[in-house]
Parts: C-alpha cells; sequence; structure tokens
C-alpha cells in the first residue's frame, strides 16, 4: 500500500483528520492515490489492491458510514468497469473519476445543506450546538452570512472537546459564541430556539448516530420544546440497517477520557469511552439532506432511492 495512504488511514484512526464528511473525501482520496501509484498491469492484481486498500481503511473508525460509502461509491463503478474487460489505464481512470466525483458531490452538498437549513434560522434566533460538524456549522454560518443576527451555545464535547474547533470557527465569522461545560446543556437550553447538530450515520428508521452527548441533548430539547435539527447528507445514511442491522458503536481509547496518573491513583476504575450515542427519531425534528427537508421517519426511503433493497449479497470491497 502506498505509504500516503497508510499515513492518511493513521490520521483517521488517530481523529488528526475527523468529522464524517472529511472522513468520507479522505478515504475516496486515498483510493486515487492508490489507483495512481499501483505500477503493474495486471487488472486482477489491481482490482484485488483496491479492495484490500478498502478493507485496510474500513478499519479505522467503524461508525462514521461516510466511510463506507464512500469507498462503495468507487468501487461499485470499479468492479463494472473490471467486469466489462476495461485495461489497467481504464480501471485507474475510473478510480480516479468516482473518487473526485464524490468529493465534489460531498462539498455540494454542504452548499445544499447549508442554504436550505438557514431558511429554519430567523433574525435574533439562538442556537445551541455539539461537536464539530461541517455540515451543522455551514447552516449556521449561511444564517450569519444572510445577515440575520444569531447567538451560539457550543458546548465543549469531552472528552475531545471539539466544541473549542467549533467555537473558533464561528468567532472568526464573528458570530456571537458562549462555550458552555456539557452538563451546563439544561440550564442554557431554554434559550435556544434550535438545536443543530451533525451525523455520523443515520439509521433506516430514522435515528441519528452522533458524537455521545447528543441524545441526551437532544432528550433535553425534546423536553424543552425545543427544535432538533440534523444536517447529514444521504450518504450518511447506512444501508445496513434496512435489514436492522445495528450500528456499531466506536469505543476509543480509556485515556482520552481519564489521565494515566489519575488511571493508576484510582486502583481497579473501569472507565468506558463510547464516541457515539443513538438519537431516538421521536426527538428529532427534522433532517436536512442535500435533497431535502425529511421528516426522521422518511430516512427508509433516502435509503430505498439510493440503494434499492440494501440487501447486499457481497460488499463491493469483498474478493
Ligand atoms: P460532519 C463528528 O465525529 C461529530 O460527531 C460530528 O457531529 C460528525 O462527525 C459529523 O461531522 P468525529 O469525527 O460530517 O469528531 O457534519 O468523531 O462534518
Amino acid at each position: 500500500m502506498d505509504k500516503r495512504v497508510l499515513q492518511l488511514a493513521s490520521d483517521i484512526k488517530d481523529m488528526k483528520i475527523r468529522g464524517a464528511a472529511k472522513i468520507g473525501r479522505t478515504v475516496a482520496e486515498a483510493l486515487k492515490i492508490e489507483a495512481e501509484s499501483f505500477k503493474g498491469k495486471d487488472t486482477t492484481e489491481f482490482v484485488s489492491d483496491i479492495k484490500k486498500t478498502a478493507r485496510y481503511l474500513i478499519e479505522t473508525r467503524p461508525t462514521a458510514v461516510s466511510l463506507e460509502n464512500a469507498l462503495r461509491y468507487v468501487l461499485v463503478e470499479m468492479n463494472k468497469s473490471y467486469k466489462s474487460g476495461a485495461d489497467i489505464d481504464e480501471l485507474k481512470r475510473v478510480v480516479g473519476k468516482t473518487s473526485d466525483d464524490f468529493c465534489e458531490n460531498s462539498n455540494l452538498a454542504l452548499e445544499r445543506i447549508s442554504d436550505m437549513g438557514s431558511k429554519r434560522i430567523k433574525d435574533g434566533d439562538v442556537i445551541f450546538t455539539h461537536c464539530n460538524s461541517s455540515m451543522a456549522l455551514g447552516i449556521i454560518k449561511k444564517a450569519h452570512r444572510d445577515g440575520k443576527k444569531i447567538k451560539v451555545y457550543a458546548d465543549e464535547t469531552r472528552p475531545r472537546l471539539q466544541g473549542l474547533l467549533t467555537s473558533k470557527e464561528l468567532l472568526d465569522e464573528g458570530i456571537d459564541v458562549t462555550l458552555i461545560v456539557d452538563s451546563a446543556a439544561r440550564i442554557f437550553i431554554k434559550e435556544a430556539n434550535h438545536v443543530i447538530i451533525g451525523a455520523d450515520a443515520v439509521a433506516a428508521n430514522g435515528a441519528v448516530v452522533n458524537k455521545v452527548g447528543t441524545a441526551t441533548l437532544s432528550a433535553i430539547a425534546h423536553e424543552a420544546r425545543v427544535n432538533v435539527i440534523v444536517a447529514a447528507e444521504t450518504y450518511k445514511f447506512n444501508p445496513h440497517t434496512f435489514s436492522g442491522e445495528l450500528i456499531e458503536i466506536e469505543e476509543r481509547d480509556i485515556f482520552e477520557v481519564i489521565s494515566k496518573e489519575d488511571y493508576k491513583k484510582l486502583k481497579g476504575i473501569k472507565v468506558r469511552n463510547p464516541a457515539f450515542d443513538v438519537t431516538p427519531p421521536e426527538f428529532i425534528d427534522v433532517i436536512v439532506t442535500e435533497k431535502g427537508l425529511i421528516a426522521p421517519q422518511a430516512a427508509i426511503l433516502v435509503l430505498k432511492e439510493t440503494y434499492g433493497l440494501g440487501l447486499f449479497e457481497k460488499e463491493p470491497w469483498e474478493d
């Protein structure tokens, strides 16, 4: 495997490259790099090398389905060309082109989601956000750029403090931001008009998997009758959930939660660090996709339109 691909995989795993949309674009680019650097002339070897690279990239982060869907987007087309007898140059071209298309569509989705979502925001609105979602922040920034005077509460998002990244991004735009600890959400939610968040995965029943803490925040918002808006491209929808499969929740290193020093002091302590949680559809008012706004209960229709029945005999990266 190309060294640059190995480096990208390691950066995704360590969260130097993070955010579900960016992870998707990065793995698509990684396949293009691998294809371009392939030296041989044998098409079977080429296809097997690209599939192997895809399987390696899948292992980096299990929950963000954008990763899997980006690989699927490229590999389905590569497999079709291989079966129809394409030569090595054509196969390389197909991988490069589909990788570029995925990235272009992803950037376009950000623009569309920002445009459509921002129409929900009125002048004077107060918005609550969690973690650091490019899609959610796209909506907030667009509302601000359209001249709406808004105020944002960003929670810290323990343990990795992505709330600081969000605060910096919004401050750079000149937006009024207040940073709070996660556990202060119930105090400030009463002031909010909307909770706007991203998604790492959306299930067929409309449940949203997002950064841990999202489910609690959405429950609090539901109780306070504050709108919960999820910004998610259609490639965040998980086709496996169509047939009832559960989404795997990534558990990360416990030393993101506790220092090694404290861990030693607290002999016998158990620590858990799930990176995501599941918000039920009842707590979500709308999902903004690049194709339009949908009720969470309509997630199944998005999946059907994109993946048919979603019952894959074989994944495109399997040999
Ligand atoms: P966009 C992030 O995951 C957060 O959970 C965020 O809400 C989600 O990806 C979506 O981000 P992590 O990579 O795709 O920080 O909207 O674990 O940028």
